[in-house]
């Protein structure tokens, strides 16, 4: 039986009717932002529920497989070759290390373990390695994700004949914004890197970093960005900037926690079956604040007591976090 279309959208929606994304305008998450604190949360909270177990958080401990001395200009990063930061540069890990550190992760609950290099992207013979790193760890009954900066034609595909679950490449910041904390490759460079661990299959990990002295409007730009790409990435890194002394960033000035929180409830409205990250800036934040994090949405997690070179809470206080609130891993 053929129907009209009219008949089809008045008794049978078609499906691509009812699943059809909305496209966020940057003005319309400003509104988000806008509401009041109480009404905005309660909107991002509906929307978890309606999408995830409300108390259950996912756990990625994360790794520096290879620290400092990045060409970069990252403004925020300790580990860029521009700014003297102190950080000790160092070689790659050898894979016994790593492996040594994912087994400590994967029984201490980690689901997924995140491996960062510091480097602009990869060169062939810095990929080998880190195919026999990701082999290795899914062995151990992990996720694996790897973020190694901007990937060449063909380098997605090796990683996802390796097994790799996700790759990590955030955009960071509002495309208006990107120029003043990055000037040695640009937002397009990021989503051209993001296109082709899609098209490799590979589950794509990207957020940013708020506190960098940007503007709501920006705040609400970046997660647009994010919200309206063809395919929403799975999981979102909300990062609150790590000052690190010597950095062009160090002094920003330090973010309302309350816009913090505006800021997780807005990615979770907008991307509503995405993983959202509360990630980096947890050291910095009292039990209360992240667990208003997680109501307005957050449902993963950096678990480990390092991030890649800065201090993250050690487990003994994220598993009583998880006790006091009821929280369960997922
Ligand atoms: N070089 C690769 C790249 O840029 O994608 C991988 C490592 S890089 C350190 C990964 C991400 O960590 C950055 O994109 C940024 O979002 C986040 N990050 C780095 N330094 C940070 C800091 N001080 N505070 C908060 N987030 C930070
Ligand atoms: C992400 O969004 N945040 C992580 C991970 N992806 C690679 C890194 C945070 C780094 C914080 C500063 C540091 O430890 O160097
Ligand atoms: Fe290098 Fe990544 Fe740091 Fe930028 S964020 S300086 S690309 S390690």
């Amino acid at each position: 039986m053929t129907m009209t279309s009219t008949a089809a959208a008045t008794c049978h929606p078609h499906p691509a009717a009812s699943t059809a994304r909305k496209r966020w305008s940057v003005a319309e998450v400003e509104a988000l932002f806008e509401q009041p604190f109480f009404d905005l949360v309660f909107q991002a909270q509906q929307v978890h529920r309606a999408h995830f177990d409300a108390n259950a958080i996912q756990r990625s401990t994360l790794l520096s497989i290879k620290t400092g001395g990045c060409s970069e200009d990252c403004g925020y990063c300790s580990q860029s070759a521009r700014y003297n930061t102190g950080l000790e540069r160092e070689q790659l890990l050898p894979i016994a290390e790593v492996l040594e550190n994912a087994r400590a992760a994967k029984a201490k609950g980690a689901s997924r373990f995140c491996m960062g290099a510091a480097w602009r992207g990869p060169k062939d013979k810095d990929l080998e390695p880190v195919l026999e790193m990701v082999r290795e760890v899914k062995k151990l009954g992990l996720q694996t994700c790897v973020t190694l900066g901007m990937l060449k034609e063909g380098q997605a595909e090796q990683l996802a004949d390796a097994g790799l679950d996700y790759y990590n490449h955030n955009i960071d910041t509002a495309p208006e914004f990107y120029g003043q904390v990055i000037t040695t490759h640009t937002m397009q460079d990021r989503l051209n890197t993001i296109d082709k661990v899609r098209g490799a299959g590979i589950n794509v990990c990207s957020g940013g970093i708020v506190g960098m002295g940007e503007s709501r409007a920006a705040r609400a730009s970046l997660l647009a960005q994010l919200a309206n790409m063809p395919t929403p990435p799975e999981s979102v890194p909300i990062n609150n900037l790590v000052q690190i002394p010597g950095t062009p960033l160090a002094g920003a000035g330090a973010l309302d926690p309350f816009e913090f929180v505006r800021t997780i409830a807005a990615a979770r409205i907008t991307m509503p079956t995405s993983y959202v990250r509360l990630s980096a800036g947890r050291q910095q934040m009292s039990d209360e604040l992240q667990a208003l994090c997680f109501m307005a949405g957050a449902n993963s997690m950096f678990y480990g007591e390092r991030l890649l070179t800065t201090d993250n809470p050690g487990a003994d206080r994220d598993d009583s976090l998880f006790a006091r609130l009821g929280l369960s891993a997922i």
